[in-house]
């Protein structure tokens, strides 16, 4: 495929923040979402002075024009052709948001829309969504839970069964919580404490499993640097300090046998995330998509959270998610909490073979990841 023309556009995400969307050869687009609960290490979403559209209309566009992409690895070429005019750490002349928008739009250039195919043509794979179900933190303004995310695992034969699993149970909690409504990922919004919400879950969770016979565990992502200052870490009931909060997450993995939790220390704790005890223990903003923090937590963590724009680099992307398989770190690629209508991360999870996606449950910009996924299972069963 050769590029001929390279155009950029502002969009807004879902939460209403200008992000960009870039066009190649006027057919394929691609862009790129925005997060909340933005670690430290994060790269700059857009650049330090707001989208940079001439950068992509004439600089981008006279630099890669004529360029020829075949493969997964030409986007080294284009990635190195860019950081000559942003060679700093965190991207902030030009953001991560750019790079990526135009490799999405590559990748769907080069394969006429089938990017899980062009990466992987042999894939037959399809990731566990994690279901953002109830949620507060950083994604609702107002008051709301103090972890971030309470969230579904389905674990049934295939995709459709579990997007169903999920969402069934998130409309049932609906009825029972009574919500003030929903926040920045579709998860449903409410002030009552963890526990309350951790038994509902339970609850449900085993309801469904006698009705359906397919089991759903619940995991957490606390973002606990958001609650995080000075050496303690505030809660709506008060503060705890570093070793009650380890004691704090532990004790709520062992009663409610939680599959998954997610950030429950601060990002720079490595140690601490050692001393967490629950089958899947995963690091988002302590580890920023980034390979030498990934690691430099080898021995802290054993899953990973996948977000390609924290780091701003599909190849670099790929390396996390290949080290991590190497060093048995379960990857789960994740959307962000201002998210666009782009679900490319559905056609990397399959591509990649990452075998978890963490989603949002409703929304159209979550739904049309969810739809993409389902679209993909079905053509993966239509040629075996
Ligand atoms: C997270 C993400 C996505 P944000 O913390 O995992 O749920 O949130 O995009 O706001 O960083
Ligand atoms: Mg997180």
């Amino acid at each position: 495929m050769k590029i001929k023309k390279i155009s950029g556009r502002v969009i807004l995400n879902s939460r209403g923040e200008k992000t960009i969307e870039v066009t190649v050869n006027r057919r394929f687009s691609g862009s790129a979402p925005i997060g909340a609960s933005v670690g430290k290490h994060e790269v700059y979403p857009l650049s330090k002075k707001g989208i940079h559209l001439s950068f992509v209309n004439r600089t981008l566009h006279k630099a890669l024009k004529g360029f020829r992409f075949e493969i997964f690895d030409d986007l080294s070429e284009i990635e190195n052709t860019i950081f000559k005019y942003d060679n700093t750490e965190k991207l902030e002349k030009v953001g991560g948001n750019i790079i990526l928008a135009l490799e999405y739009a590559l990748l769907r250039a080069a394969s006429e829309n089938n990017v899980w195919k062009f990466l992987d043509n042999k894939a037959d794979n399809l990731p566990i969504p994690l279901g953002n179900c109830v949620g507060g933190g950083k994604h609702y303004r107002g008051e709301s839970t103090d972890f971030q995310e309470f969230l579904l695992i389905p674990h049934g034969d295939s995709f459709k069964d579990n997007a169903f699993a999920n969402h069934y149970i998130y409309k049932q909690v609906e009825k029972q919580l009574k919500p003030i409504g929903r926040n920045d990922e579709g998860a449903w919004i409410t002030t009552l404490d963890a526990t309350t919400i951790l038994d509902l879950l339970k609850n449900l969770t085993e309801e469904f499993f006698e009705n359906f016979d397919i089991f759903v565990g619940v995991g957490l992502d606390v973002a606990a640097s958001s609650l995080h200052s000075g050496g303690f870490y505030f809660y709506k009931k008060g503060r705890l300090r570093r070793e009650h909060q380890i004691k704090f997450i532990n004790t709520l993995s062992s009663r409610y046998s939680l599959e998954y939790v997610e950030d429950p220390l601060d990002e720079e704790d490595f140690e601490g995330f050692s001393k967490i005890k629950c089958e899947m223990v995963c690091g988002d903003d302590l580890i920023c998509t980034n390979l030498e923090r990934l690691k430099k937590a080898d021995k802290n963590i054993n899953s990973v959270i996948i977000k390609p724009n924290q780091i701003g680099s599909l190849i670099k992307t790929k390396q996390v998610v290949d080290w991590a398989k190497i060093n048995n770190i379960t990857p789960v690629i994740s959307h962000r909490s201002g998210e666009t209508k782009d679900s490319i991360i559905a056609d990397l999870a399959v591509g990649w073979n990452i075998p978890f996606i963490k989603l949002g449950i409703f929304g159209k910009e979550r739904l049309t990841k969810i739809n993409r996924l389902k679209y993909i299972e079905d053509e993966i069963k239509k040629n075996p």
